[in-house]
C-alpha cells in the first residue's frame, strides 16, 4: 500500500488521532475535512501513530482484526474488514474495574483471541496456516470507542483511528486450537447478567482463523510480518453493546470458559 498524502498532512492527521484518543474527546471524521484520504492514507496514519506512541514506550503486544462479521459490519454500515494495532497499555486484567472517564463512548465485543508460537507472514496467508502457527486461543472482550462523534465514521476514519481499539481483556480457559471447533463454537455476552448477543464462531469470515489470515495479508501491505508470540483479536462475533459506569459484563464462551470485567467512572 503505497500513501500519496504528504508529510504535513500525516502529521496533522496522526496528532488529531493521537489526541482524541489520550484525551478522550470526540472528533470529526477524518474524511469530513480530507475527503481524498484513501486507505493507503489511513494506514499511513495508523502506523504513524503506532511508531509515536513506541516512541513513548508503549509496545507493541499483537494486532486485531475488526469489522469481520456481517453483525459488526450492518451496525457500523461498511462492507471491509480491517486491523489495528494492540499495545501493553491497552490490556487490562480479567474481572478489573475499567474505567470510562478516558473513553469517549465504549462498546464491548466478544471476539476468539489467538497466540501464536510461529511467524507468519502475506501474502497469502491461509488459515491452515494460521492454524499451524497457533500456540493456543483464549477468550476475549475487546472494549472498542471510536473517536469520532456518535460512533459514526468510514473506514478510512476508523483505520487511521486504530479500528477504534482502546482497551482488551483476555481470560478464560486457553485452549489448543486444533483440539476446537472455533466455527461451531458458541458464545454468550451478557451485561448486567442479561443476555445481549450470542453468536457463534463461523460469524467471523466462516472461521475465526480466516480473520487471522487476512490480518496477516493486510501486514504484508504494510511490510510487515506477524512475530511468534503475538496476541491477535479476530474480531467481535455479535454488534458491540455500549457501556457506562455500573455496568459488568461477561462473554460465555463453549469450551473456553468466560471473561468477565466492570465498568467504572
Ligand atoms: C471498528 C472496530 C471493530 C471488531 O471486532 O469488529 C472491531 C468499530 O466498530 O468501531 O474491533
Ligand atoms: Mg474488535
Amino acid at each position: 500500500m503505497r500513501s500519496t498524502i504528504d508529510r504535513d498532512t500525516l502529521v496533522r492527521l496522526c496528532e488529531r488521532v493521537e489526541g482524541a484518543q489520550t484525551r478522550a474527546y470526540a472528533i470529526p471524521k477524518l474524511t469530513n475535512e480530507y475527503s481524498e484520504l484513501a486507505m493507503a492514507d489511513s494506514y499511513a496514519i495508523q502506523m504513524a501513530l503506532l511508531e509515536r506512541f513506541l516512541e513513548q514506550g508503549h509496545k507493541l503486544i499483537g494486532w486485531k482484526a475488526g469489522l469481520t462479521s456481517k453483525a459488526k459490519m450492518k451496525q457500523m454500515g461498511v462492507e471491509q474488514p480491517t486491523i489495528g494495532f494492540l499495545t501493553d497499555r491497552m490490556a487490562r486484567p480479567e474481572n478489573s474495574v475499567i474505567s470510562t472517564s478516558d473513553l469517549v463512548h465504549p462498546r464491548v465485543e466478544c471476539e476468539i483471541a489467538f497466540v501464536t508460537k510461529a511467524p507468519l507472514s502475506g501474502p497469502d496467508c491461509t488459515a491452515a496456516e494460521v492454524m499451524a502457527a497457533t500456540d493456543y486461543v483464549m477468550p476475549a472482550i475487546e472494549v472498542i470507542d471510536s473517536r469520532f462523534a456518535g460512533f459514526k465514521f468510514d473506514l478510512e476514519s476508523v483505520v487511521a483511528d486504530n479500528s477504534s481499539s482502546a482497551r482488551f481483556v483476555g481470560g478464560g480457559r486457553p485452549r489448543y486450537a486444533n483440539e476446537l471447533e472455533l466455527d461451531t463454537l458458541g458464545v454468550v455476552l451478557e451485561k448486567n447478567g442479561e443476555m445481549v448477543e450470542m453468536g457463534a464462531g463461523a460469524a467471523v469470515m466462516e472461521h475465526p482463523a480466516e480473520a487471522v489470515a487476512m490480518l496477516v495479508n493486510i501486514l504484508a501491505e504494510l511490510d510487515r510480518e506477524l512475530p511468534a508470540g503475538s496476541f491477535v483479536m479476530s474480531g467481535g462475533i455479535t454488534a458491540a453493546v455500549a457501556v457506562q459506569p455500573g455496568d459488568y459484563v461477561t462473554a460465555r464462551f463453549q469450551e473456553l470458559g468466560s471473561v468477565s470485567v466492570k465498568f467504572g467512572e
